[in-house]
């Protein structure tokens, strides 16, 4: 990687991101049961029926792991509070160690002289909450405010930035409709309802934030560039469709208040009542956006099939660990298209960027994140106010439905030991981070 600091805007920050579930070891400090506690534990879920009881033991080892954030010169560290951990039904009791433990991460950064950015929900619902309909029911925004005001009471004074919900579609239409992700439905109501309430649980969060003074406030989503599979009227709407899901749905919720129309052409039916009147909360002002980014997808158009009636092509370039093709130019294209249509001035951060691959060294990542940063740098020269980039992940960590088998960490695991071992590309992204 031949870049310097100097190549990137004053200011402009890098980090890395992990989530809660995924690296602390859910069994560990009395978090309660999560959804993907039973989402895992149903056979056919998730490959070799992995949870996260153990992951990383992150809980156990976490002035090692500051340590490695800090080894690496990384500016920001984003992580997730767990919401099983701090309150274990979801609502009512606080569990006082689930939330000294984020007090001692946010503490640990900061003397490290690293800036916490924190997500509050990075997808293990405390199971109490799961069965009465989790995301489906009306009540999630309230219920999500109130586990939002407990952690940015305790720890709003100290962070650098916060965003109330990882990944948007993932909770809504990756859960409900393609049923890969707990609660593992597949249910065009269920939908529907999730993918509204995540929205407004995001704005009611960024309320009750913003009423106790913590600053710098902003959401999280994942977007994929979505490119027709052929030149067919048919292909094209079908990627368009694709693209409204996927992307735009959420933008134009947070950014515009509004649904796109290929949307609700299929969810309409299933939203529920008044949903027109929640697009005040959802487009609660924001002070930066963040993309995860990791693909595009080739789409088709499937006759005879209830909407959406689209079917994912195969891919025409290299392929990461997930099967998910290489194509960083749609990186540069979604910020631009994100700065112009939707996100104006904006800061933007790519809050997410990585690749699986069990390589190791990992010539192959590190190529990777050098043609991604490279396509920030284009986006940035087009005048796309991208001020921040987060490697997904630390270091390998649980990568839900697929377990333990796929490696995005920059630092090595290993799941029998646990030892920790910086891979090649934590030392090529430490040399110019570090200067
Ligand atoms: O591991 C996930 C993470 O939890 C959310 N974004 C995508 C990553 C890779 O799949």
């Amino acid at each position: 990687m031949n870049f310097t600091r100097a190549d990137f805007p004053d200011g402009f920050r890098f980090g890395v991101a992990t989530s809660a579930y995924q690296i602390e070891g859910h069994q560990f400090g009395g978090a309660g049961l999560t959804h993907w506690d039973s989402f895992a534990g149903t056979p056919g879920n998730v490959v070799r029926f992995e949870n996260g009881a153990l992951a990383c033991d992150h809980y156990n080892r976490l002035d090692e792991d500051l340590d490695l954030i800090a080894g690496l010169g990384a500016d920001v560290y984003r992580f997730s509070t767990s919401w099983a951990r701090v309150m274990p039904e979801g609502t009512g009791a606080v569990n006082g160690e689930g939330l000294d433990f984020y007090d001692r991460l946010v503490d640990g950064l900061l003397e490290r002289g690293i800036s916490p950015a924190l997500t509050l929900y990075h997808w293990e619902l405390p199971q109490p909450l799961a069965d009465q309909g989790g995301w489906r029911n009306v009540d999630m925004p309230n219920w999500f405010a109130d586990y939002a005001e407990v952690v940015a009471g305790r720890l709003g004074d100290r962070l650098w930035s916060l965003a109330p919900i990882n990944e948007p579609w993932c909770v809504g239409w990756l859960s409900h409709f393609d049923g890969h992700h707990a609660p593992g439905l597949r249910d065009i109501r269920a939908t529907a309802r999730a993918m509204h309430h995540v929205l407004v649980s995001h704005g009611r969060a960024i309320q009750v934030c913003k009423g106790l003074g913590v600053q710098n406030l902003g959401a999280v989503c994942n977007f994929e560039w979505s490119t027709p599979a052929s030149d067919a009227p048919e292909d094209v709407a079908a990627a368009t469709r694709y693209d409204a899901i996927y992307n735009r749905f959420f933008l134009g919720g947070l950014f515009k208040g509004e649904y796109p129309a290929e949307v609700l052409d299929g969810l309409e039916p299933h939203l529920p009542n008044g949903w027109q009147d929640d697009f005040p909360t959802i487009q609660s002002p924001l002070d930066w956006a963040g993309i995860n980014f990791y693909t595009r997808k080739r789409l088709a158009h499937v006759p005879n099939a209830p909407w959406p009636a689209y079917a994912e092509m195969p891919t025409q370039g290299p392929t990461t660990d997930m099967g998910w093709e290489i194509y960083p130019d749609a990186l540069q294209m979604f910020l631009t298209r994100m700065a112009r249509e939707y996100t104006g001035d904006l800061p933007i951060y790519v809050t997410e960027n990585g690749m699986a691959s069990a390589t190791n060294p990992d010539p192959d990542r590190i190529e990777y994140l050098d043609q991604h940063l490279r396509a920030v740098q284009a986006a940035i020269a087009e005048g796309a106010p991208v001020a921040g980039y987060f490697v997904w992940s630390l270091m390998d960590n649980y990568e839900w439905a697929l377990g333990y088998e796929k490696r995005f960490g920059l630092v090595h695991v290993d799941f029998d030991t646990l030892a920790r071992t910086p891979k090649a590309s934590y030392h090529a992204l430490a040399d110019w981070w570090r200067g």
